[in-house]
């Protein structure tokens, strides 16, 4: 049977809805494009000197690296054209991008956050991009501090040994691998489901003296020997959510980035509207869930756009187990 092609499958699927108008599956095309893009950067980088850091700071104050540069003007480049969208915020960028209007203005506004996982870009390691669509406001272009159910589209692109792409338009979860001969992103799950436990949790456990008592009392009960509830579960963190969470759709277990106290994150480290909304979309579509603790990640609505939370993801038996430990150790 001939592969079914990224372009193929989201074509056939907007068939399936007689409203439809094409854009959002041409939009969906587009980030297939970015990611190749972005996949060819990285692999010629070293070859290239575009590793290392610039003197330049994201508006979260975090050294920006040469490729999350690059990798944000390839996305931006991607929608400058055909008027699907009227606007980009990106994790690398103060305020979001309005792009020049045409007479009807694009329907959405696009969220990204470009490279995933920057340390380890210099490293030869896991990184991803991540992104999070949304049907533009009518009230005002650049409201973008909403809630994560209002999400049309979100997903990731994953750049390990192969560049695998995920996404969901609330449909299920699907995942694509780039075949390189031939540049084209192939269908090779379709309706991913996460397991409803897995074996192993990803933390940056070296800041866990910054962590809340649930945090800490939570990762202390994954370590502890209890074969009958498949416990101690393993570590796998990678410094890139992309590669951990991709790890965790397809075999479960939790990924967390708690609120740290001592490194100046006591909000948590990951920006709601690049990274735990779109993660958090796909990890319900296929089965699991993502949450800050106390509340299900996607209502949150952020008071800024940087705005960061505390986040757990992963598998619902997982996921629970966490918010059972958040509410009953939290002050
Ligand atoms: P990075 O900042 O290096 O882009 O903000 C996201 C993230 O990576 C995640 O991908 C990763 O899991 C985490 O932060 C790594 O942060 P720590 O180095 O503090 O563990």
């Amino acid at each position: 049977m001939a592969p079914i092609t990224l372009d193929r499958f989201i074509l056939e699927n907007e068939h399936a809805h007689p409203g439809a108008t094409g854009e959002l599956t041409q939009l969906l095309m587009r980030f297939g494009l970015a990611g190749k893009r972005i996949a060819r950067e990285l692999a010629l980088a070293g070859l290239r000197k575009l590793h290392g850091a610039t003197r330049s700071a994201n508006p979260s104050g975090e050294k920006q690296k040469k490729l999350d540069l690059v990798a944000n003007e390839i996305l931006l480049e991607t929608f400058d054209y055909g008027g699907l969208v009227s606007v980009a915020a990106s994790e690398e960028m103060d305020r979001p991008f309005v792009y020049p209007a045409r007479a009807d203005g694009g329907r959405y506004a696009v969220l990204f956050d470009p490279m995933d996982g920057s340390s380890n870009i210099d490293v030869n390691g896991t990184l991803g991009s991540i992104f999070s669509v949304l049907a533009r406001s009518e009230k005002k272009k650049t409201d973008l501090l909403r809630s994560g159910r209002e999400q049309v589209a979100a997903g990731y692109i994953l750049f390990g040994p192969a560049t695998l792409l995920v996404y969901t338009c609330g449909e299920g979860v699907h995942l694509f691998t780039l075949e390189p001969s031939i540049g084209e992103f192939l269908l090779t799950v379709r309706s991913v489901r996460m397991p409803d436990r897995g074996r192993g949790y990803a933390v940056n456990e070296g800041r866990s003296d910054g962590w809340s008592k649930a945090d800490r009392a939570f990762v202390d009960w994954l370590k502890e020997q209890d074969p009958a509830t498949g416990r101690p579960y393993s570590t796998r963190y990678s410094g890139s959510m992309v590669g951990d969470f991709h790890r965790i759709l397809l075999e479960g277990g939790i990924y967390l980035y708690p609120a740290d106290a001592l490194s100046g994150k006591p909000r948590g480290k990951l920006r709601v509207l690049y990274e735990c909304h779109p993660l958090a979309f796909v990890a319900e579509q296929a089965g699991g869930r993502g949450s800050t603790g106390r509340e299900n990640a996607l209502d949150v609505v952020p008071d800024a756009l940087h705005a960061r939370i505390p986040f757990a993801i992963g598998s619902p038996s997982e996921v629970e187990t966490y918010e059972r430990f958040v509410g009953s150790l939290s002050s």
